[in-house]
């Protein structure tokens, strides 16, 4: 037997003891289907995946990974940007979307009860037919699982309105590493007991606990939305125009920027814009159906001046057509080039058009094209670089540097929503003090002393296996 092999055998054990060999998987293919994420951070085979069923499956896994030792990453659907569920220390991965029960809409209180591998898109689909609203998509809604959303903080688009998935978080049952449980927070409305573990939970990273069920807010769903299309020769024009409808009274549930070189993308991925656009952005208004109209005339007044065109999505299927474009946008922009990496950088929104600038100040000296898009109502933009060869890869951690440096230096933060997971862990320092570091060590060590739950994420070196 090979030593890889005995290796695999020898991690698998106590987990098959306690949970039964059907639950524990150490086939090379599942292995392999549970190594990456969509960070474009390499994969790494983890020696064994753990498919819970229930909840006691979970509390059974983390007692053994503590007993035994083993390191343990929780995973759901994989489709972070992070390298979040990443088994970067090799051992166990415990795989939720077995998870996956809608428990509960409760219509009088506005909470819905969830599992950790439900999608999120059926969270949506559900609560909206019984005419309420769960606002925070990641642009991943088919695929993504709450449990991710939950470990990750996801915000996206309608974040500019209603807050990151943090916001929706009424209360937690969590499990932690040895297999103790508990709920944190409450199903109330209101609620201040104690310290707010719920909030220290939600975008941990899967990280300090695992979480076996959650429970939401909703709010009532809006009676219409009205979609703006308004584009510009530029994406400083487009970034004062940002400022222009903050200044303006009026709140937008989402305002998306999308630069020159994503402009291009949007076209290759067959959406008609002009050809003298070089900037655009993607604004959305909710509320009554009266207000919604009033408030999206009003927003296109104010960009009037500045635009070379402002363009209401005359229905349901044109604003559709405008954001399948948008959500298409992470992948579409994926295949431009053999490698992508997309950040995720907030600065004050003043700064919006400094920052896009900075990126193509960055492509201009490394030579590794860039692209920014995203939420230009938080400030929140996507910065990806793309490159296609080695030389040019041995500049990305360069440009990634001076990136975030630049982003500091305008006041701004290093991750808007997708978690610092493997990708931002050696640049933290760059934003956190040494004390803060030191605390959060510290916070990290008390829920789990020996680093074994999702190691190596956040902090260089958590774990001495990685
Ligand atoms: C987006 C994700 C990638 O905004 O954050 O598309
Ligand atoms: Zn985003």
């Amino acid at each position: 037997m090979g030593a890889e092999r005995e290796r695999v055998q020898e991690l698998a054990l106590p987990f098959e003891r306690a949970l039964g060999p059907s639950k524990v998987r150490t086939d090379l293919a599942t292995r392999a289907a549970h190594a990456g994420d969509e960070s474009g951070h390499a994969d790494v085979v983890p020696e064994l995946v753990v498919v819970a069923e229930s909840a006691a499956d979970v509390r059974v896994a983390l007692r053994v990974a503590h007993e035994a030792r083993v390191p343990l990453t929780p995973r759901g659907a994989g489709t972070g940007k992070s390298g979040g569920c990443i088994p970067v220390c090799g051992g166990a991965v415990l795989s939720l979307v077995g998870l996956g029960a809608l428990v509960e809409i409760d219509r009088d209180e506005l909470v819905a009860v969830v599992e950790p591998g439900l999608v999120l898109g059926e969270l949506v689909a559900a609560v909206e037919r019984e005419g309420l609203f769960y606002p925070p998509d990641p642009n991943s809604l088919a695929e993504c699982t709450m449990g991710g959303t939950i470990a990750e903080n996801a915000a996206g688009p309608r974040a500019f309105k209603y807050g990151p998935t943090r916001d929706w978080v009424l209360g937690l049952e969590a499990s932690f590493v040895g297999g103790e449980h508990t709920f944190t927070g409450r199903r109330t409305a209101k609620g201040v007991t104690g310290y707010d573990v719920t909030s220290l939970l939600v975008g941990s990273e899967g990280t300090l606990a695992v979480v076996e069920r959650a429970f939401l807010k909703l709010a009532p769903l809006p009676e219409a939305v009205v979609t703006l299309l308004v584009l510009f020769a530029s994406v400083t024009d487009a970034s004062l125009a940002v400022s222009a409808v903050l200044g303006a009274r009026v709140r937008p549930r989402c305002l998306e920027l999308f630069d020159h070189a994503t402009l291009e993308a949007v076209r290759r991925a067959g959406l008609s814009v002009r050809a003298d656009a070089g900037a655009m952005l993607l604004i959305e208004l909710d509320g009554p159906q009266a207000g919604a109209l009033r408030e999206g005339e009003r927003v296109g007044e104010v960009l009037a001046p500045r635009a070379l065109e402002v363009r209401l999505a005359r229905d349901a299927r044109e604003a559709e057509e405008l954001w399948a474009a948008r959500r298409l946008l992470s992948r579409a922009t994926r295949a431009m080039a053999k490698k992508k990496l997309s950040e995720d950088v907030v600065v004050p929104r003043r700064h919006l058009a400094s920052l896009v600038r900075e990126a193509e100040l960055i492509a201009e000296a490394t030579g590794i094209r860039t692209l920014s898009y995203g939420h230009a109502g938080d400030g929140n933009l996507h910065v990806n670089f793309l490159w296609d060869d080695d030389e040019q890869e041995a500049r990305v951690p360069l440009a990634i540097e001076r990136l975030f440096r630049a982003v500091l230096a305008l006041g701004g933060t290093l991750t808007g929503e997708h978690g610092v997971g493997l990708t931002k862990r050696a640049f933290l320092a760059l934003e956190h003090s040494e004390t803060l570091l030191a605390l959060e060590r510290r916070l990290k060590a008390s829920f789990d002393p020996e680093g074994l739950l999702n190691p190596g994420k956040i902090f260089p070196r958590s774990h001495a296996a990685c």
